[in-house]
């Protein structure tokens, strides 16, 4: 007589080797937005990377889109404790747009139409960790998950991803955006759970 009782002999599940400390996975999509959703139509979108010289670097939609876009399937973590994984976006690399900036300086404010902030150092945005993603989940992003470009970093805590992106600012130093003045970590790796300071 067999006494194998297949979903119940498991109830002490394994932790998702996928799913950072402290965090649970969920299978809708929060919305999570410090203030109002900006409304940016794509004919008068642009991104500008500001070098420490003064000068500005800009691309329009169409410029962005020249770049090249990338398919990429990546997990993403809310400091507030949710998990997405294995989440398909659709952007363009950020080493695209440093391909055409120098800067000496290792630090980056993001800045985005509405008036956030965060701060990243330059190397989390390089060598493949980040974009600027223009569609989710197969569609392009809407307006309240930060359509029609946000800034994409997932493998840090998910405030770091600037909705309605449009602005990198170098900077010499690190010195904190908007939720970083408030108490989240200046950092923000989910892996060692760099949530608050
Ligand atoms: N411009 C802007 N970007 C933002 C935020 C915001 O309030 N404004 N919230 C951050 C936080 S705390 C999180 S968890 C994610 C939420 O993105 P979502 O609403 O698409 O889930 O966006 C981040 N980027
Ligand atoms: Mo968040």
């Amino acid at each position: 007589m067999s006494f194998i009782t297949r979903g119940f002999s498991g109830h002490r599940r394994e932790p998702d080797p996928q799913l950072p400390p402290g965090q649970t996975l969920v299978h809708d999509w929060p919305v999570l937005s410090a203030g109002p959703t900006p409304h940016v139509d794509t004919s008068s979108w642009e991104l500008v990377i500001r070098d420490e010289t003064g000068t500005d670097h800009r691309w329009d939609w169409d410029g962005l889109m020249a770049l090249g876009v990338e398919d990429v399937t990546v997990d993403i973590h809310c400091v507030t404790h949710w998990s997405r994984l294995s989440m398909e976006w659709r952007g363009v690399s950020v080493d695209k747009l440093f391909e055409s900036v120098e800067s000496e300086h290792e630090f980056v404010m993001a800045h985005s139409y509405g008036g956030y902030t965060t701060n990243i150092p330059l190397e989390d945005l390089l060598d493949g960790k980040a974009w600027i993603a223009v569609e989710a989940d197969g569609e392009p992003l809407t307006p309240e998950h930060g359509g029609p470009a946000r800034l994409l970093v997932p493998h840090l805590y998910f405030w770091k991803s600037a909705k309605w992106v449009r602005g990198l600012v170098m900077m010499p130093d690190d010195e904190p955006g908007f939720w970083e003045q408030n108490g989240y970590h200046l950092h923000g790796d989910p892996w060692r759970e760099e949530r608050y300071w």
